[in-house]
C-alpha cells in the first residue's frame, strides 16, 4: 500500500473558454462553478487522499505546468462534449511526461460516449453519477486491487472496450460530502446575464437541491445520465450549505443548478420555508420547466427568488412534439407573463433547428418574443449530444455536418438545413439585436426598473456585456 495517493481534479472548462464567447452563449456565465467536479473532488478529500483541484486556469500551458509539478498519481477530468478534445490533449501531455499517472474521465461527454477509453491515454471513463464509483475506484487503485468489476466504469481489456453495468443512483444525497469550494474562484466568478443584483456587486455560488428529471426530451442528455428518477436533498441540508456560503464566502446570490427545480412543488415550498425561517438575506435563481403556478411563484418570490430560467425551447407545438417535450407554447407565454407580473425576472432558453429554419422562423420567433417579453433570451442551435435519442435519430438521418466535438457548443449550427451555417448565425445575431432593441423590450425594462424588480445598473451592465461580445444594442 502507498503512503498516500495524490489526486489532481480538473474541470475541462478551465482549459479554454474562447469557444463559449461565440454567439450569444457569452450571455451565460461560463466561469460559474462546476458542481459536478467539485463533488468529485470532495470524495477524494473526504477519503483522505492528497487533493489538488483546478477549476479555472484560463491558460493551457500554465495548467499543464501546474499539474505536472504537482505530479499526481491520478488525474481526474470532467468534460462536456465541446471540451473533450482539450481534455484529451491534457491527458496526452500528462501521460507523455509520466505514463504512470492514471487518468479518469467523467461528466456529460464520457457518460454519453464511454468508448472514449479507446484512446490510449484514458484509463477509465465514469458513467453517470460519479461519487460512489469514484470512491470505489480510488480505493481499489490505492490498495492495488483489481478494478474490472467496479460498477459504472468503462475501460479496455485486450484492446476491447468493456462497459460495466450501471451503478444505482445515490439515495441519500445528504450523506455526500459537500462540494469543495475554491475561495479565489468564487470571488472572481464573472456574470454576463441580467440579474436582480448588478454584476459588479454579485457574489454567486452554485448549489443543487435535486438530481435528475422525470421527463425524456429527445435532445437532452439528462435521461441517459441520471435515468428518470428525481432525488432530493433535505431542505435542511441544502440550506445549511447556502447558509455557510453566505456566512463564509459572503455569497449574495445562489444559482440552483437543478435540472428541473420545480418538478415537485411541495419540495420547493419546503425549501422556501427553510430559507425564510433562517432569515437569510440571499437572492437566488433556478432552471425550470413551465410547470409552475401563481401560488408557487409567490412563495418563491417571498423567499428571495429573483430569476427563473425557463426551458421553453420553442413556441412551435410541432417542434416540441417531435422532441417529446410535452409542453404547451401558449402556457409558456402565460407563465412568462405571470412570472414577470409577480416581480421575478425571466430567461427563456430557445432552440433553432438548423434542419428546418428559414428566415421566416426567425421573424416568427421575434414576434413571439416581442409579445411575450422575457427579460433574457438564450438562442441556441439544436445540437445532438451523444447519449441522446436525438443523436441516434440524426445519425440515421445523415444530417450531421461535423463530428468535431469542439463545435458542440450549441452556438454553432452543426446540422444540414435550408440555410447555410453562416446565414443561420447572421439571423441569430440579428434576432438577438432586434429583440433587445424592440419597443416592447425597452418598455418592459423601464417597468422593471420602476417596480424595482431589477436595478438600472443591472441593465447598464447587461447591455455593456452584450456590446462587448459584439451585439449592436
Ligand atoms: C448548471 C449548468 C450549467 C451552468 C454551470 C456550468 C458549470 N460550470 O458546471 C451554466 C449555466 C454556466 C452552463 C453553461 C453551459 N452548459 Co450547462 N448545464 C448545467 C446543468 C443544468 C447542471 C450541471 C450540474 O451542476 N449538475 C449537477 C452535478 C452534480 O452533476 P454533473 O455535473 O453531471 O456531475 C456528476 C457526473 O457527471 C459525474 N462527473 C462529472 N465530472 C466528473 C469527473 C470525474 C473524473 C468523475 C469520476 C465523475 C464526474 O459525477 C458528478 C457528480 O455525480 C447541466 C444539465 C445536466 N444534465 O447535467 C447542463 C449541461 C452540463 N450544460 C451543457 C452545455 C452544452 C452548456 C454550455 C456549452 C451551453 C452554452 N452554449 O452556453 C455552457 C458551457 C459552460 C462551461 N462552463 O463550459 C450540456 C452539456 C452536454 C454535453 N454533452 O456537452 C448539459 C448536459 C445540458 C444540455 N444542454 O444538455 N451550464
Ligand atoms: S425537462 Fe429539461 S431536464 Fe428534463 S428531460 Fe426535458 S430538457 Fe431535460
Amino acid at each position: 500500500m502507498k503512503n498516500t495517493m495524490k489526486v489532481a481534479v480538473v474541470d475541462a472548462g478551465a482549459i479554454k473558454t474562447e469557444a463559449l464567447l461565440r454567439g450569444n452563449a457569452g450571455l451565460q456565465t461560463p466561469q460559474l462553478e462546476n458542481l459536478g467536479i467539485q463533488y468529485i473532488a470532495a470524495i477524494a478529500k473526504n477519503e483522505g487522499y492528497d487533493l489538488c483541484l483546478y477549476l479555472n486556469q484560463g491558460n493551457y500551458g500554465e495548467l499543464l505546468k501546474d499539474v505536472l509539478s504537482y505530479n499526481p498519481d491520478l488525474l481526474a477530468i470532467s468534460s462536456m462534449t465541446y471540451q473533450f478534445p482539450d481534455a484529451l490533449q491534457l491527458a496526452n501531455d500528462v501521460k507523455k511526461a509520466n505514463k504512470k499517472i492514471t487518468t479518469v474521465f467523467g461528466g456529460p461527454h464520457p457518460s454519453g460516449v464511454p468508448s472514449i477509453v479507446k484512446e490510449k491515454v484514458i484509463d477509465y471513463a465514469v458513467i453517470g453519477e460519479g461519487e460512489e464509483t469514484f470512491r470505489e475506484l480510488l480505493s481499489r487503485l490505492y490498495n492495488d486491487e483489481n478494478t474490472s468489476d467496479v460498477k459504472g466504469i468503462a475501460y479496455t481489456s485486450n484492446k476491447e472496450v468493456v462497459i460495466n453495468p450501471v451503478r444505482e443512483r445515490i439515495k441519500n444525497l445528504d450523506d455526500l460530502p459537500l462540494p469543495v469550494r475554491d475561495r479565489e474562484f468564487i470571488a472572481n466568478q464573472k456574470g454576463y446575464s441580467l440579474d436582480v443584483i448588478p454584476h459588479s456587486n454579485l457574489r454567486v455560488a452554485v448549489v443543487i437541491y435535486s438530481r435528475g428529471c422525470p421527463y425524456n426530451c429527445y435532445f437532452c442528455p439528462s435521461p441517459s445520465m441520471w435515468g428518470r428518477k428525481i432525488i432530493y436533498r433535505s431542505p435542511d441540508n441544502t440550506i445549511d450549505e447556502v447558509e455557510s456560503l453566505v456566512n463564509s464566502y459572503n455569497s449574495n446570490f445562489i444559482v440552483f443548478a437543478d435540472l428541473n427545480f420545480s418538478a415537485n412543488k411541495s419540495k420547493v415550498k419546503e425549501l422556501c420555508e427553510e430559507i425564510q425561517r433562517r432569515e437569510l438575506n440571499v437572492a437566488w435563481s433556478c432552471l425550470s420547466t413551465i410547470d409552475v403556478d401563481e401560488d408557487l411563484l409567490r412563495t418563491m418570490k417571498e423567499a428571495g427568488f429573483g430569476k427563473v430560467l425557463y426551458g421553453v425551447e420553442s413556441f412551435d407545438a410541432e417542434f416540441l412534439k417531435s422532441m417529446n417535450k410535452r409542453k404547451d407554447p401558449l402556457k409558456a407565454k402565460e407563465i412568462i407573463a405571470l412570472t414577470g407580473d409577480i416581480g421575478i425576472l425571466t430567461q427563456t432558453f430557445l432552440l433553432i433547428d438548423p434542419r428546418t429554419a428559414t428566415e421566416a422562423t426567425f421573424q416568427t420567433l421575434l414576434s413571439e418574443l416581442r409579445e411575450t417579453t422575457p427579460d433574457v433570451i438564450l438562442i441556441s442551435f439544436l445540437t445532438p449530444f451523444p447519449g441522446t435519442i436525438l443523436y441516434e435519430q440524426i445519425k440515421e438521418e445523415g444530417s450531421l455536418l461535423t463530428t468535431d466535438w469542439r463545435r458542440y457548443t450549441m452556438q454553432e449550427p452543426i446540422l444540414k438545413g435550408k440555410l447555410s451555417p453562416e446565414d443561420l448565425l447572421k439571423h441569430q445575431k440579428k434576432l438577438v439585436e432586434d429583440y433587445y432593441n424592440s419597443r416592447e423590450y425597452v418598455k418592459k425594462a423601464k417597468t422593471n426598473i420602476e417596480r424595482r424588480i431589477a436595478p438600472k445598473k443591472s441593465y447598464e451592465e447587461f447591455f455593456s456585456n452584450l456590446r462587448q461580445i459584439g451585439f449592436n444594442v
